[in-house]
């Protein structure tokens, strides 16, 4: 299912990476809902392994030890109060769902909910998964039992990714567990998933387990009969022999040429210009918008996990980053996602960052809530991404804009670009280091709008910039390069 089951007239989603379920639910109430959002991706909800060598990363989640909901971010019934609260502020939840694999293959202990578990044993009694669970040498070709080479898919399926225990989702007994477990959430008001790992997993099998699923929650306030949200997370930077267009009847896909390439347009590396991006998506060989997920960073390849390497954009080099999710926002490729991070000082030694591990802001383990400054944003070292102006307000102008093509491209054959959304939207971006200075067409109704990337519309006024549109529909615009945002944003709800 590649519909998000998104409420009328929202968009795109956000990544709440690491928060607790108690935050989540009151993000919903005081800004998600009022701003437009249409959905949340939560870390894994299930019962994970306590690494305490490095001190409990973001990565142990990523070890599921059983299918019980509790973990760091909360327990049942905080998520249950969370997706409740969430769905009636008319924002959905995703749940980020482990079901590739188990623990990395040599743990053993208690999960986050005191479940024990060995993994040398292959045993997890709080499923329960048994050693016949597994893929084995069996049905993993590799000495190792590990993923050696990529371009076998039958390694990539059956061996384990970095070691981790790999479940075979070719038996049925498999495959009930795993349905168990997403139903139960379904169960609970949620309305979709981002599978992880899914690379690792045969499409088929894969399907077997989405066919067991059930419709989503019609006391939680779906229509009759919708289907579970579905976006499979997959590699797929077009060199290895799996790709992500096996995974399109099950659902969307991530794709993550997406922002490894904007990574390269904006820091202008190879040669890379704003203005060839004109055709940006399926003009530069990426998925079908309808079949696949954006998104300028996520959890892993802001921290050198996973793909995408050094040009990846990310809330520490803010300027471009901000100029990338406008851009993304406004172009209409795509759904959606916005990441929201946590901070972590880096230690890079030899291009690699050694506190890659380091999770959620803590005291002693326990994750500290998000706290909220009188500005709006965040404390206790939460970067709400989300709730920049610049980025929320460009939500808001993805649904104003829902609907329409993108028209009146401009650029000045370099890094200076401008495009309108029909007639609802226009958005102009200067990454060149001099002024851009130009009348260029928007589509829009004369009048004086709001820019929303420098402020908003408040009442009658702007608290940013006022740009005018005259009556040929065009604009006289002066973006100075040192300006903080060096780009401007107006749409038909911004009117004055
Ligand atoms: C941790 C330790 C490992 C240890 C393991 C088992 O870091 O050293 O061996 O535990 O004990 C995350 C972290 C991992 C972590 C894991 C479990 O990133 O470091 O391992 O959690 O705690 C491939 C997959 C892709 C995957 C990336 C990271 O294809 O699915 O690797 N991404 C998802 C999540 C991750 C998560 C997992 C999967 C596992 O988003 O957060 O891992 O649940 C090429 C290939 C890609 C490949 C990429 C990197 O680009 O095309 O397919 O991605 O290289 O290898
Ligand atoms: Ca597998």
């Amino acid at each position: 299912q590649w519909d998000p089951n998104f409420s009328t007239g929202r968009h795109s989603m956000v990544h709440l990476f690491e928060w607790k379920w108690v935050d989540i639910a009151l993000e919903c109430e005081r800004f998600l809902g009022p701003n437009g959002f249409g959905g949340v991706q939560v870390s894994p909800p299930n019962e994970n392994a306590i690494i305490t060598s490095p001190f409990r990363p973001w990565w142990e989640r990523y070890q599921p030890v059983s299918y019980h909901l509790v973990t760091r971010s909360g327990n049942e019934s905080e998520f249950t109060d969370m997706v409740r609260r969430c769905n009636a502020a008319g924002v959905r939840i995703y749940v980020d769902a482990i079901i590739n694999h188990m623990t990395g293959n040599s743990v053993q202990g208690a999960g986050t909910d005191g479940s024990s578990f060995d993994a040398s044993a292959k045993s997890y009694p709080a499923v329960p998964y048994g050693p016949t669970d597994f893929n084995d040498a069996t049905t993993c070709p590799t000495q190792s039992g590990s993923i050696e080479d990529y371009q076998d898919p039958i390694q990539v399926r059956n061996c384990q990714l970095s070691g981790l225990l790999d479940l075979n989702q070719g038996k049925d007994y498999v495959r009930q567990k795993l349905a168990d477990y997403l139903n139960k959430l379904i169960g609970l008001g949620v309305a979709g998933f981002r599978i992880d790992a899914s690379k690792h997993m045969w499409p088929a099998d894969m399907k077997a387990i989405l066919d067991k699923l059930d419709n989503l929650s019609v006391q939680h306030g779906f229509t009759a009969n919708a289907r579970p949200f579905v976006v499979q997370e997959v590699i797929d930077l077009g060199n290895e022999a799996i790709t992500g267009s096996e995974y399109f009847g099950n659902g969307r896909v991530t794709e993550f040429r997406y922002g490894m390439n904007l990574g390269e347009v904006f820091r202008k590396v190879n040669n890379q210009k704003l203005s060839f991006i004109k055709n940006y998506g399926e003009g530069w060989g990426m998925y079908a918008g309808n079949t696949s997920l954006a998104f300028i960073d996520n959890h892993d390849n802001q921290r050198g996990h996973g793909a995408g390497g050094a040009n990846i954009l990310t809330f520490r080099v803010a300027k471009l980053y901000k100029m990338a999710q406008a851009f993304m926002l406004a172009w209409p490729y795509a759904l959606t996602r916005v990441m929201s991070s946590y901070y972590w000082d880096q230690n890079m030694e030899g291009g690699s960052d050694k506190n890659d591990w380091i999770g959620p802001p803590n005291q002693d383990g326990n994750t500290l809530p998000v706290t909220i400054f009188p500005n709006g944003t965040c404390g206790n070292g939460w970067m709400c991404e989300h709730r920049w102006r610049q980025i929320s307000n460009m939500v808001k102008f993805r649904n104003v804009v829902e609907g329409t093509t993108m028209t009146n491209w401009w650029d000045n054959t370099e890094n200076q670009i401008a495009f309108s959304r029909g007639n609802k939207g226009f958005l102009a971006i200067n990454n060149e280091d001099r002024a851009l200075s130009a009348t260029i067409a928007t589509g829009l109704p004369a009048g004086q709008y709001c820019d929303v990337i420098s402020g908003n519309k408040e009442g009658s006024s702007c608290t940013g910039k006022t740009i005018t549109v005259s009556a040929d529909g065009s604009v006289n615009l002066s973006i100075s390069n040192t300006e903080e945002d060096p780009m401007v944003a107006i749409h038909a709800d911004a009117k004055l």
